[in-house]
């Protein structure tokens, strides 16, 4: 009985001072042999005003947030430093718009497999990380072409 009780209070106590972060449809689009460069997409919805200030995978060595937007006629994406997670509205990040950057690949990303995410989650001053797998998608499978120019 004493140890239910315990994980019961540390997970109250915990939901006490972190926003509830949760995220749907998390995706990575597969690439083919040589490709360094990939995306990663998902639903992400708080319960509390927050924000997206990193994400890591033990899997691929520089991860980066991104933001794509038409520029003229031309589409292109830069770095940001976080994306705003307005309390109770999801956030989609999808091609054509916010993306997690997979760089440095050192292998392909097979469709199928899942790839391992760490969000680093701020709110009220505090962070907190979301571990979630998002799963491989074959290139062509909706969606835009995501090109990448440095
Ligand atoms: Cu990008």
């Amino acid at each position: 009985m004493k140890i239910p009780l315990l994980i019961a209070a540390l997970f109250a106590s915990a939901l006490a001072q972190a926003a509830e972060v949760r995220v749907t449809d998390a995706w990575v689009r597969a690439t083919v042999a040589g490709q360094k460069v990939s995306g990663a997409y998902m639903k992400i919805r708080s319960d509390t005003d927050a924000k997206l200030v990193g994400v890591t995978s033990a899997a691929i060595s520089r991860v980066e947030i991104h933001e794509m937007k038409m520029d003229g006629d031309v589409m292109r994406m830069r770095e940001i430093k976080f994306i705003d997670l307005p309390k109770g509205k999801p956030v989609s990040l999808e091609p054509g718009g916010y993306h997690i950057m997979l760089m440095n690949l050192k292998q392909p990303i097979v469709a199928g497999e899942s790839v391992p995410l760490t969000l680093t989650i701020e709110s009220g001053g505090k962070r907190q990380t979301v571990d979630i797998k998002a799963t491989a998608r074959a290139p062509g499978t909706g969606g835009m072409p995501h090109g990448h120019h440095h």
